[in-house]
């Protein structure tokens, strides 16, 4: 199969702004059937995909395990931080119709603990995504500078663990980030970004392969579980998984509670409260 990577162009556009879209990645064929595996486990198994259970949804389900692994994407991952890659996790943003859930300013590298920074978030869109739905803004060029101060809010709406926000954010240099199903915005742990409710009466669904880090990035605050999605790790800084044969078999089932449960101590580390996520 040929090489679907990235042109100069584009490296240099998201080395320059911090992030990258649309790219196209799925057909509608592809889309319909994420989308009906993520309906056919919402209403078998409602409660593991809520909460912090929205995270790692590609330890129990071998439809996204497949897409974590997709070769399109990761020949464009390839491009931005090398060929030896890992998956470190993954995040389902669902925003129902007419709700107030949103995402504060922030930079996801923040609180993420890996170091240095040489990984980044795929940000899948399942259904189209606008500025009605709530679509991602990016602020260009605000991954060149250090991470700024956030304030834990653990709004109630807020989708983010803590609720963490970055004040004062211009919001009319923000970029909006409109995807249609299938396509692919990327973004550096640096970048500031965030976005809206969704107004709409549809769902929005996103899923973000958050991260895909380079085999030499390490884990500075807890313990991180990764499968290997291209080349050799030489490096061995994280415990490594095996990808699923089955929907939803216990013993994927532990291993992702597993995961989350070490996400969570990577998230909340130091925070004052716990929230929902
Ligand atoms: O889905 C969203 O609206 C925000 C997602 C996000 O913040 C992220 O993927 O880093």
């Amino acid at each position: 199969m040929s090489r679907s990577g990235l042109r100069l162009d584009q490296i240099n556009k998201y080395n320059k702004e911090g992030f990258l879209s649309p790219l196209n990645i799925l057909s509608t064929k592809e889309v319909t059937k994420i989308k009906s595996e993520l309906e056919l486990i919402e209403n078998s198994w409602p409660k593991e995909i809520n909460g912090l259970n929205r995270n790692n949804i590609h330890y129990i389900s071998p439809i996204f395990d497949e897409l974590v692994h997709n070769k399109k994407i990761l020949d464009v991952i390839e491009d931005l931080i090398g060929s030896d890659i890992l998956v470190a996790g993954t995040c389902l943003f669902l925003k129902e119709p007419e709700n107030q859930g949103f995402v504060s300013w922030h930079q996801d590298g923040k609180y993420q603990g890996w170091t240095p920074y040489n990984f980044l978030t795929a940000w899948i869109a399942i259904t189209d995504v606008t500025e009605e739905n709530g679509c991602m803004r990016m602020l260009p060029g605000s991954h060149k500078k250090k991470f700024m101060q956030h304030k834990d809010t653990f709004d109630e709406n807020n989708l983010l663990t803590r609720g963490q926000t970055i004040e004062n954010v211009p919001y009319k240099k923000t970029i909006p980030i409109l995807l249609k199903a299938g396509q692919l915005s990327l973004h550096h742990p640096k970048t500031i970004h965030g976005s809206g409710p969704n107004l709409s009466k549809k769902r929005r669904i996103g899923f973000a392969i958050q991260s895909y880090i380079a085999t030499n990035v390490k884990q500075k605050v807890g313990k991180v579980y990764v499968q290997l999605a291209r080349g050799r790790d030489n490096y061995h800084f994280h415990e490594h998984t095996t990808r699923p044969k089955q929907r939803m078999n216990s013993k994927n089932l532990n291993l992702r509670n597993k995961a989350n449960l070490a996400l969570k101590k990577i998230l909340y580390n130091d925070s004052k409260k716990i929230g929902k996520y």
